[in-house]
């Protein structure tokens, strides 16, 4: 049940019993996000003060190093993730290989990993763009109580039990889900406090946005090249609206809000394409499928893959119905 004005607090506690696992553990896991949120959506905001405060590197007033703003963001989701005991361990795009978190410890009983891109496109924050952070959430597969093992982090994306990001932009929204459709929180940054903004998002069945980087356009595969050149078409309701921010969590956001399909497909330089399948296709999809969306990596649904190494890349596709099952008729004809 949603209700007008509801925080995201109270949302949490008010929907914990419709998950199918309740126990208290994942509200505690999304309570920690949030907290970690709010700290880095005020770092972020500060971005723009660099040359009042100082570079990456610098040192501060207080005689504190200064941090790029993605290795803070990362280094604050870990921190509140291990120090409030809410989850066995961490998979995060800047780490190279996993954290496990007291899970050989009895006193230890957490059951849940969480896969993070803390900053994902912050290649954007110099230009003061929007940025996010994407996470995914998993129950392990090996026993509880002993150390997490590489399996726990590989596993297909159907196996997710949440989902979500957090958007940097002109507001700062919160948008997950727990397998029971997508729900947004904008931060009221006056009060620190997320609101229910976005009861149950939707992807309309059509749209007419296309998002790509076409700079790599020659790079591309003929049925993606065909796809593009049929969104440009004058023809019906086309030719469709072209919208790029580079910025996934941004352009994904946007897409689901108006209708329009994202897409960073392999090419003949980038075998598998650009993007990480566990840290930002696998919680992307999982979402995009809640919202009445499709994600594909090609052939196969980007859920159903199953991952062998924790960088790992695929191609990506996302958004409405039937802008991804038209992309999908071209796509096929190459096959
Ligand atoms: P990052 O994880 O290094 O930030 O890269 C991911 C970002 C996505 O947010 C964005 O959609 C994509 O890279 C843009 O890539 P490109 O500049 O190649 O179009
Ligand atoms: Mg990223």
């Amino acid at each position: 049940m949603t209700r007008k004005h509801q925080t995201l607090g109270e949302f949490i506690i008010e929907n914990q019993t419709s998950f199918q696992y309740s126990s208290g553990e994942l509200s505690k896991l999304i309570n920690a996000i949030r907290l970690a949120a709010k700290v880095v959506n005020h770092e972020v905001n500060k971005a723009g003060l660099v040359d009042v405060i100082g570079a990456a590197g610098d040192t501060n007033i207080q005689g504190e190093d200064q941090q790029k703003l993605d290795v803070f963001a990362n280094d604050k989701f870990i921190s509140t993730l291990t120090n409030r005991d809410v989850v066995c361990g961490i998979a995060s795009e800047e780490e190279d290989s996993f954290i496990s978190i007291n899970s050989n410890d009895e006193q230890h009983q957490n059951k849940y990993v969480v896969l993070i891109d803390p900053l994902d496109g912050s290649s954007n924050i110099d230009v003061n763009v929007s940025v996010g952070t994407i996470f995914s959430i998993y129950r392990r597969i090996t026993p509880v109580g002993t150390p997490v093992q590489l399996e726990d982090f590989l596993q297909p994306g159907h196996q997710q039990v949440a989902a979500g990001y957090v958007v940097y932009g002109t507001s700062t929204m919160l948008v997950y889900t727990t397998g029971d459709g997508v729900n947004g929180f904008t931060l009221n940054p006056a009060l620190g406090t997320f609101y229910l903004s976005h009861p149950n998002m939707q992807f309309p069945e059509d749209g007419k946005i296309y998002s790509v980087n076409e700079g790599n356009y020659v790079h591309f595969l003929q049925g993606v090249k065909d796809y593009i050149k049929y969104c440009q078409q004058e023809e019906g309701d086309r030719p469709y609206t072209s919208r790029y921010i580079g910025s996934l969590v941004s352009d994904f956001h946007r897409n689901m809000i108006k209708g329009g399909i994202y897409m960073y497909p392999k090419s003949s330089v980038t075998e598998s394409g650009k993007l990480r399948l566990l840290y930002e296709c696998n919680p992307m999809a999982f979402l995009a499928e809640q919202a009445n969306g499709i994600a594909i990596g090609g052939k196969t649904r980007i859920m159903d893959i199953q991952p062998t190494e924790l960088h790992q890349r695929v191609p990506f596709f996302c958004g409405s119905k039937n802008m991804v099952k038209k992309l999908q008729e071209f796509l096929a004809k190459y096959q």
